[in-house]
């Protein structure tokens, strides 16, 4: 499976005329670094393997054994150790304070957060645009989760080169780019929007997230073309899960950093309160509303108004509200 391997790497470095490095040994650059204890960040993580970016190279560095208990995601700020003999790697010795995470439990009902990225700037959900309905209900889950976290959300709807009828993709696009959502539209194949995706993510580190077989990687193969990441060969009706470990790669055209994950079936939102999702959906932390801690869910005075929020949006808080009492699905 294409990810990033040190062993290809070295391969690289090989054909480039670079000296051959024997076994595990670092650069002498790469030790130097560590031994100055600078800050690494990972860039992928697969199962238990972990690689960081220490300068300008990549290498494999596990968690050390006193870490145990403790995970790294891609995006984290991490220190790691020099190897202690010959045959060991740099060790994970420190992860720093996250600035922003993207979580997301199994299901609603359950608190088992994992974190899909730390310290990114922006979530970018990729929507397929002949399956827009599913995704839509997906979005609203992840700017809940991202609004949490810290991040930015912004929208990507993909595969418009398989709809005839564009107008659907335009009423949502006037649904949520005054909540401050940016939007783009892209085709992985025919190359529509590719140009504006790859201006949204400059200069930061962005996440795509999305079902299975939206065209996470095949656009992830388009911004980073080095990347040759595996893509599906069905898209999202088939739900099967092609890629299976998050990999960032950089960008060097517009200095950015990207995450492409594997695709999930269910965004869980379970360790939120209901009050946390009336504070994290934009059109209801913006009302005017007098009563302390106010879910507007029917409480005598309260200010919500149906002008306030897009019928749309209200149902989905709704059916969110009703899924973390544990109320309906
Ligand atoms: N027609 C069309 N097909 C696309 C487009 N983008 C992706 N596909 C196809 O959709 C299928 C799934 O694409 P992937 O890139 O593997 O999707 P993914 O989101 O990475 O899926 P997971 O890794 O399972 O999460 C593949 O067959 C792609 O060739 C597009 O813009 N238009
Ligand atoms: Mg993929
Ligand atoms: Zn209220």
């Amino acid at each position: 499976m294409p990810r990033i391997d040190i062993d290809a790497l070295e391969d690289e470095w090989e054909e480039d005329g670079r000296p051959a490095r024997r076994g595990r040994q670092l650069s002498p650059a790469a030790r130097a670094r560590i031994e100055r204890l600078e800050v690494a960040r990972v860039v992928g993580v697969d199962r238990g393997r972990v690689t960081v970016l220490i300068g300008d190279e990549v290498v494999e560095a596990p968690l050390a054994g006193t870490m145990r208990g403790t995970k790294a995601v891609v995006g984290d700020r991490v220190r790691i150790r020099p190897p202690r003999h010959e045959q060991d790697l740099p060790r994970i010795v420190e992860v720093l304070p996250r600035d922003t995470v993207l979580t997301r439990t199994g299901d609603d009902a359950q608190d088992d957060e994992r974190i899909l990225v730390a310290n990114a700037d922006q979530v970018v959900v990729v929507l397929a645009a002949d399956h827009l309905e599913a995704g839509v209900r997906f979005l609203d889950r992840v700017m809940v989760s991202a609004s949490v976290g810290g991040l930015d959300t912004a929208v990507c709807v993909n595969r418009i080169d398989l709809v005839d009828d564009q107008r659907p993709v335009e009423e949502l696009r006037g649904r949520y780019e005054p909540l401050g959502v940016d939007w783009r539209v892209t085709s992985a194949v025919t190359g529509e929007g590719i140009d504006e995706l790859t201006m949204l993510i400059a200069g930061c580190w962005s996440a795509f997230a999305g079902h299975s077989g939206v065209g996470k990687s095949s656009l992830f193969n388009l911004l980073v073309p080095e990347a040759e990441r595996e893509v599906g060969e069905i898209g999202p009706r088939g739900g099967r899960h092609t890629t299976t470990s998050s990999m960032a790669m950089h960008v060097p055209t517009v200095d950015a950093w990207l995450v492409d994950t594997p695709g999930v079936r269910s965004f869980g939102l379970g360790t939120l309160t209901p009050r946390d999702l009336a504070r994290h959906f934009p059109e209801l932390a913006a009302l005017d509303c007098a009563l302390d801690d106010c879910i507007h869910d029917g409480e005598p005075g309260c200010a919500l108004s149906s002008a306030a929020i897009h019928p749309e949006r209200l149902a989905s808080y709704r059916r969110l509200l009703a899924s973390l009492r544990g109320e309906a699905a």
